[in-house]
């Protein structure tokens, strides 16, 4: 269908360059809630759980309309080391193969949590407790290096209720600083995952949980503590509902200079206006990055099928939800067009605050080709993340050179037929081999020296062509 669609737009625009999804024209609705995300350069996803990739209609679905994977409880604590020192990856590597050789990203959930632990790691405490939670990290992260798109360091570490403090656990007892320690073991981990802190009943901007939530974040920039980003889980029902102050949430975590993901939604009792209002306020904010269901049909969800709370129904059915979520994609204003390369141009002004500055990117993977010298003060690299027969997975790590970068584009053409299947963290353009890439709306500004990535999965063998990168 997507296909179609696209060849029909072709057709009638005779055009010689063919755009792909995040450039197509507004009226060239998509027909998936990735593809429709992908227009704005954003992802949808859901939770997959890996003893339901045997169902042909749950994997179906998902292949149809996610990019973006969460294993739903296979990459937990409890899965992925049940023994201390002996890590398992069998159940979250069936998820992560499954999404990956599908063309999707993974979302990692998650390394540091007060549940969900393995009965050896429930009864440590101190130091101890401390070593294993960084040995846990360092395991589990090293197996996935250079793999997931967004790590949940740590899950669920503030209290309910009106104190706005830390949830008390045996991590917490470890002492205060256990959030931070975790972060900086997963950068030195894995560098080119982006980190994130990952919570539920932090979606409403008026309670203290939020408020004790973004405090932690604004110290932790403020003293270059790595986080990337924040998930918001999103689980609203009655008692914990959906309010329109969402949006002034995910804004403001993002001015902070993070990411922001909603990243286990579901609404209790299915409203399709709910769903319509959690779509918009993600697409009002650039840094708010994607969003991610928690499961595909309502019988797939762990609140129970009769609480409505999904996209799909039991027979796998699209509902009115589904309807007005990806009504609400398709309607986002396309990403703005590429800055124009002219002298004259001013720098285009984003909404968004202090565009984001990515964490630098590990060289220690050397890519296959040295960094262009183009002109326009910024450079690109391509490595080559994943293959499979058929397939593969690449990263493009753009680097600015010694003034900051505002606005960017990347150039490559394929030597052997290879075509992209899904893009991130950048827009995409097409003409028979050549590939250009421009920033997304969030990851144009790129301070001197720094760096930010774009990833991709493509069809064909795996190839590393060479990569131009300019800057207006
Ligand atoms: O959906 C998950 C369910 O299958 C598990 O039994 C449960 C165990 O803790 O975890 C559920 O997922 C949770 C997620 O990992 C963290 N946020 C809340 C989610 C729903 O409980």
């Amino acid at each position: 269908m997507r296909r179609a669609l696209a060849v029909g737009a072709l057709g009638v625009l005779g055009a010689v360059t063919a755009f792909a999804a995040a450039s197509a024209p507004a009226d060239a609705a998509a027909s998936t809630l990735g593809a429709a995300a992908a227009q704005s350069g954003r992802y949808f996803g859901t939770a997959i759980a890996s003893g339901k990739l045997g169902d042909s209609q749950y994997t179906t679905i998902a292949n149809r309309e996610f990019n973006m994977v969460t294993a739903e409880n296979e990459m937990k604590i409890d899965a992925t080391e049940p023994n201390r020192g002996q890590f398992n990856f069998s159940a979250g590597d069936r998820v992560y193969n499954w999404a990956v050789q599908n063309g999707k990203r993974v979302r990692g959930h998650t390394l540091a949590w007060y549940s969900q632990q393995p009965g050896w790691m429930q009864s440590l405490s101190g130091s101890s407790l401390r070593q294993a939670m960084i040995d846990h990290i360092n395991g589990v992260m090293s197996h996935y290096k250079g793999k997931i798109a967004y790590w949940d360091v740590v899950n669920e570490a503030f209290a309910d209720g009106n104190s706005g403090g830390r949830r008390d656990s045996n991590l917490q007892r470890t002492g205060n600083d256990w959030i931070e320690v975790a972060f900086r073991t997963a950068r030195n981990a894995d560098p080119a995952a982006k980190l994130c802190y990952n919570d539920y009943n932090i979606d409403n901007w008026s309670w203290a949980k939020t408020q004790g939530v973004y405090n932690m974040v604004k110290d932790f920039k403020q003293r270059g503590v790595p986080i990337d980003c924040v998930g918001l889980q999103s689980h609203f029902n009655s008692q914990s509902a959906y309010n329109s102050n969402y949006r002034t949430t995910i804004s403001s975590f993002a001015a902070l200079g993070v990411d922001v993901a909603i990243t286990e939604l579901d609404i209790q009792g299915g409203s399709a206006q709910t769903y319509a209002n959690v779509t918009n306020d993600c697409l009002a904010v650039s840094r708010c990055v994607g969003i991610t269901v928690w499961g595909v049909r309502d019988s797939d969800s762990w609140l129970g099928a009769n609480t409505s709370p999904l996209l799909f129904d039991t027979s796998g059915n699209k509902k009115a939800a589904y309807t007005s979520v990806l009504n609400a994609l398709n309607a986002a204003p396309p990403v703005s067009p590429s800055p124009p390369v002219s002298p004259s141009a001013s720098p285009s002004d984003s909404p968004s605050p202090t565009p984001p500055v990515s964490p630098s990117q590990s060289p220690s993977q050397s890519p296959s080709q040295s960094p262009s010298t183009e002109p326009g003060g910024c450079s690109a690299t391509m490595r080559t993340v994943n293959s499979w027969p058929g397939g593969f997975q690449s990263e493009v790590t753009v680097q600015a050179g010694s003034a900051p970068v505002n606005g960017w584009t990347v150039k490559w053409t394929w030597p052997g037929g290879q075509s992209i299947s899904s893009l991130w963290n950048g827009q995409q353009s097409v003409s028979g081999s050549s590939v250009t890439v421009r920033n997304a709306p969030y990851n144009g500004s790129i301070a001197s020296g720094a760096s930010t990535t774009l990833g991709f999965t493509a069809n064909g063998s795996a190839a590393t062509p060479s990569v131009t990168c300019s800057s207006p």
